[in-house]
């Protein structure tokens, strides 16, 4: 039976194209580095201004899209009601698309910005400070979840509305590839899509494994080293390979759940018994900083720099590309996720839902615990800079959850929190690589298949955190974002002739319902 479901030429073609570019890197490792650094400086500073482009166009769609009538067509059939109700429905959402990197940069990210400033600013200053609580929650703010929310769109649309059984994205190009849909364009299509998300992945998996390991040390004393990397890594993999194995239903939706009232304990805690009022009124400030400054920092290049002597900063490329970027490799999974979970929903609650709860849950995360650390180092209490530029991020992060009253139980939700985030995003992210590697699935794609993906996904990050360094990190996710950006590009094309398409000529259409017309 396996063999008629499977999808061999995508399935190979993923492993290989992943094989070929990686062992060249495990091999000659030096000459890798230098690869990767080239590819970055390429892509960044030649088309960088692409990857703004992008995210702007796919926010200002998708509000059109949510606010015109296309906004109440349901998400199936007549009489449907959601599978899942909105809490779950938000709590997978953000466990699926959001990984422990928001425990990571959510703590952190904020000593980068003010050490390494914005807009030629000195580092340090109050103007770096105000940035520094403000940038964090814009890159994982609005146009951030618009980009995952887009692939969803048409995707959803296909699956549920044309009932078309296929859950790719090729097959969501369609009305652009048309009939090169199911030939080896296609094909392309989806290994580009699967060799982004891997890429992606290992950004994710190799910043979270030091981070746990760092939590480990802080509980055994044992020093964070590749060996200990290697271990939590395959713990990691084993524990999401099982939740994957459980489905959609079981594993994925529990830990999903347990993953959201663990952050509530968390967040909650820290907000309360940490300083309450200064953590208050910075998300505020931040807030009112980043609705003033939305198309600016959305748009912001730095035209200027290294032209006629102006401060070059490198921000725009080291921070908002490569965040684009990174989310741009998740998009298409995370649409597929979204997609999957959206039965029953109009395409304006999806849209709504995925902008708004994202957006307020990522600014949660840095709002309470980055602006904790901010605290810490503004009152004397515990430089993390210091301890971030001595013994580097995982360090740094770690010893700001320390800092807390009753530490240890802190610092073990910390981890556990991670663990699990972790295992929420690669859970999903091998149910997913599973289902576009075959044809057709029956209900969910096969559990070897599955189980198979969950270990290719943590095999990036290891030739990751062998090579080592943020940029090589980064670069990952840069270069195999690039080809979404076109990938992306004909999703929003696909979406808008199907619509049109489909649209009731005069009365009731073919293939569509409105929300007001289902009851
Ligand atoms: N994003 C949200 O590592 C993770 O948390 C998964 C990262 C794209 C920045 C996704």
């Amino acid at each position: 039976m396996d063999k008629n479901v499977m999808d061999w030429p995508t399935f190979i073609g993923a492993l290989l194209l992943l094989i070929l570019i990686a062992a060249p890197l495990v091999i000659v490792p030096d000459y890798g580095e230098a690869v990767i650094s080239a590819a970055n400086a390429f892509v960044t500073e030649n088309l960088g201004v692409l990857y703004l482009l992008i995210g702007m166009v796919l926010f200002v769609f998708l509000l059109y899209i949510a606010f015109s009538r296309y906004g109440r067509i349901v998400l199936g059939s007549r009489g449907v009601k959601p599978e899942f109700n909105t809490l779950t429905w938000a709590a997978m959402l953000f466990a699926a698309g959001i990984g422990s990197s928001v425990l990571y940069w959510g703590t952190i990210e904020w000593a980068y910005y003010y050490t390494g400033p914005p807009f030629g600013l000195e580092p340090g200053s109050d103007e770096a400070l105000q940035w520094a609580t403000t940038y964090g929650i814009f890159h994982w703010g609005p146009i951030a979840w618009a980009i995952y929310c887009l692939p969803a769109l048409p995707i959803a649309y296909f699956y549920y509305v044309r009932k078309r059984p296929v859950l790719k994205i090729s097959e969501a190009c369609r009305p652009v590839l048309k009939k090169y849909s199911d030939g080896p364009v296609g094909t392309i299509v989806d290994i580009l899509f699967m060799f982004g998300l891997l890429g992606g992945a290992g950004t994710t998996m190799a910043l979270a494994t030091p981070l746990i390991a760092e939590g480990v040390n802080y509980f055994t004393g044992i020093e964070p080293n590749m060996t200990l990397n290697t271990i939590v890594l395959i713990i990691s993999t084993i524990i999401f390979a099982v939740s994957s194995y459980s489905g959609l239903r079981n594993g994925i939706r529990v830990l999903s759940n347990i993953n959201l009232w663990l952050s509530f304990v968390l967040l909650g805690f820290i907000f309360i018994i940490g300083p309450t009022v200064f953590l208050s009124n910075t998300i505020f400030n931040s807030i009112g900083r980043l609705l003033d400054n939305f198309f600016m920092m959305s748009m912001w290049t730095e035209p200027f720099a290294g032209i006629g002597g102006f401060p070059e900063t490198g921000f725009p490329e080291a921070w908002t590309i490569f965040y684009w970027a990174w989310w741009l490799v998740y998009a298409p999974f995370v649409g597929l996720f979204v997609a999957r979970i959206s039965k029953g929903r109009t395409i304006r609650e999806m849209i709504v839902g995925t902008l708004v709860y994202g957006t307020i849950g990522c600014a949660l995360y840095f709002g309470i615990l980055g602006n904790y650390g901010m605290y810490l180092e503004l009152s004397g209490q515990h430089s993390v800079v210091d301890v971030l530029n001595e013994q580097g991020a995982p360090a740094a992060i770690i010893s700001t959850i320390a800092k807390l009253p009753a530490s240890s139980i802190f610092v073990a939700i910390f981890v556990v929190l991670a663990i699990i985030f972790l295992s929420t995003t690669f859970d999903s992210g091998s149910y997913i690589l599973a289902s576009v590697t075959q044809k057709e699935i029956d209900d969910e794609p096969l559990r070897w298949n599955r189980l198979f993906w969950a270990f290719v996904l943590a095999a990036p990050s290891l030739v990751l955190m062998y090579l080592g360094g943020l940029e090589t990190l980064q670069t990952a996710s840069i270069v195999g974002g690039f080809p979404l950006i076109i990938i992306m590009v004909m999703l929003i094309i696909s979406f808008t002739r199907a619509i049109k398409e489909d649209m009731p000529k005069t009365f009731g259409s073919k293939y569509f319902i409105y929300r007001d017309e289902q009851e």
